[in-house]
């Protein structure tokens, strides 16, 4: 899909408009990679505007009773799916860019009193998945005032979004502003190995790292180092070890071949059609960040964007992004670490004291104490740890509210590509014991209610479809 919808196109000719008529503008983004970059794009089409405005990076329990103050309220990658306007006056303007699931429809504009103009694919028919996400919605913004050089920051959204985690690329939308991106200089699509950690880890290590199924090469660097050598692949260039990206096309074919064959004989076999999309997909490389640094490879960029927000810094993601780069680099590497080591110490933590818990069909651990955003991140991680054929789910307390608990689940990609959607099924359980949930086939959540543990784990171990 190369151009818009007509009437998608006009909404974005509407939002130029009433941008340009305003004088006071702030943002509400939401607190993940996708949010960031979407807030960044727009806070950048407002600085070269010369608007003044202000921008708020905010999870979405933060917008019950917004008091909507500005002349300009514009909301992005959230917003549909909230009473963001309760509190709105005749003379506020709201511009809504959100990919979620929408609560009012096309024409609820009509309805009020106030300007209210809410862009999101859904009331065009088009899938907000797979084929646009917050960013990219705020790039075709971008886009309408002519600022195509933020394309990028579109394309890391998407990936931020695991918008290309089903089929490997980016498409529809995505692969729309992925173009401009290819077009405008800025972005290199290679497809390559799926491994984490292209530009900046040695290669063992993002073998070991191999979580969809369990390997012998999983979290063991020694049988990923022989594996290496068995291939005749070498470790180092100098005293620098090699990375994902030093590997030229034979080397990368004869890893690709092996780890399939690996998979093969380790997977059901009527998941062995899935195997070559575990092991190969598309990658974005952002040609004008250096070579083995994490801003170079868009998957390990968008972990940086996470770190923040997970760290409630979101205010050094966003200077990243829009480029100003003097002090922030410096502390995103710290945020980095601290970020790395403490997954690192609890995973340990998780693993020492056998904290997995395997039931029939699922498998869960409590991180009591582990801090409520990370609570899924670290369950993806620990999923190499348990059983790859469950999903893993992880539980803890959130931080203002002790009386819910967070539940994040993760699961391999094989259970996706075999057509489980655990965003549909937790949404549903989690509804059934009083909370709240949804999200991606293989890396969705939900708050609910610290005394329904036990049913909710329950409902989920019986859950058929
Ligand atoms: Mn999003």
């Amino acid at each position: 899909m190369d151009n818009l919808p007509s009437k998608l196109e006009k909404s974005y000719e509407n939002a130029k408009k009433i941008i340009e008529s305003s004088e006071d503008i702030k943002i509400y983004s939401h607190n993940d990679c996708d949010g960031i970059s979407a807030g960044a794009i727009l806070s950048t089409i407002l600085d070269r505007q010369n608007k003044v405005h202000e921008i708020e990076i905010v999870s979405l329990d933060k917008l019950d009773n917004l008091e909507i103050e500005n002349e300009l309220t514009i909301f992005s990658d959230l917003g549909s799916g909230q009473n963001v306007d309760e509190l709105a006056k005749d003379s506020s303007k709201i511009i809504i860019l959100d990919h979620h699931p929408p609560l009012r429809n096309f024409n609820y504009k009509n309805k009020v009193s106030y300007e209210y103009l809410e862009i999101n694919p859904l009331h065009h028919g088009i899938d907000g998945s797979n084929y646009i996400s917050g960013g990219g919605l705020s790039y075709f913004l971008a886009k309408e005032f002519g600022y195509m050089d933020l394309s990028w920051i579109g394309v890391l959204a998407a990936v931020g979004d695991m918008q290309n985690n089903m089929t490997g690329k980016l498409e529809g939308l995505n692969s729309s502003m992925l173009k401009d991106s290819i077009n405008e200089g800025y972005v290199n699509s290679i497809n390559d190995l799926s491994l984490y950690g292209r530009q900046t880890r040695p290669l063992f290590v993002a073998l070991s790292y191999f979580s969809d199924v369990n390997l012998p090469i999983t979290n063991n660097r020694t049988e990923a180092i022989a594996l290496m050598k068995n291939l005749g692949i070498g470790r180092k260039i100098g005293d620098r070890s090699r990375t994902l990206s030093d590997l030229d096309n034979l080397e990368k074919g004869k890893l690709f071949s092996e780890l399939v064959k690996m998979l093969s004989k380790e997977v059901p076999e009527n998941y062995v059609k899935y195997v070559p999309k575990l092991v190969a997909a598309d990658s974005y490389e952002f040609l004008m960040e250096e070579d083995h640094t994490f801003l170079r490879d868009a998957s390990e960029f968008s972990t940086a964007m996470n770190a923040c927000a997970r760290n409630n810094r979101e205010d050094i993601a966003i200077e990243i992004l829009k480029g100003n780069r003097t002090n922030s680099l410096d502390e995103l590497e710290i945020i980095s670490k601290e970020h790395r080591r403490y997954l690192a110490q609890n995973i340990q933590r998780i693993e020492d004291e056998d904290m997995i818990i395997e039931l029939d069909k699922i498998q869960y651990f409590d991180g009591n104490g582990l801090k409520t955003s990370v609570v899924g991140t670290i369950a993806g991680m620990i999923l190499s740890y348990g059983n790859w054929r469950k999903p893993m789910i992880g539980f803890t307390q959130v931080d203002d509210k002790p009386e819910h608990l967070k539940v994040s689940l993760r699961c391999s990609r094989l259970l996706a590509y075999d057509g489980i959607h655990f965003g549909n099924i937790i949404r549903k359980i989690a509804a059934s014991v009083g909370g709240s949930g949804g999200g991606h086939s293989v890396a969705c959540g939900a708050y609910i209610p610290q005394d329904k543990k036990d049913l909710f784990l329950k409902t989920f171990d019986e859950y058929s479809d």
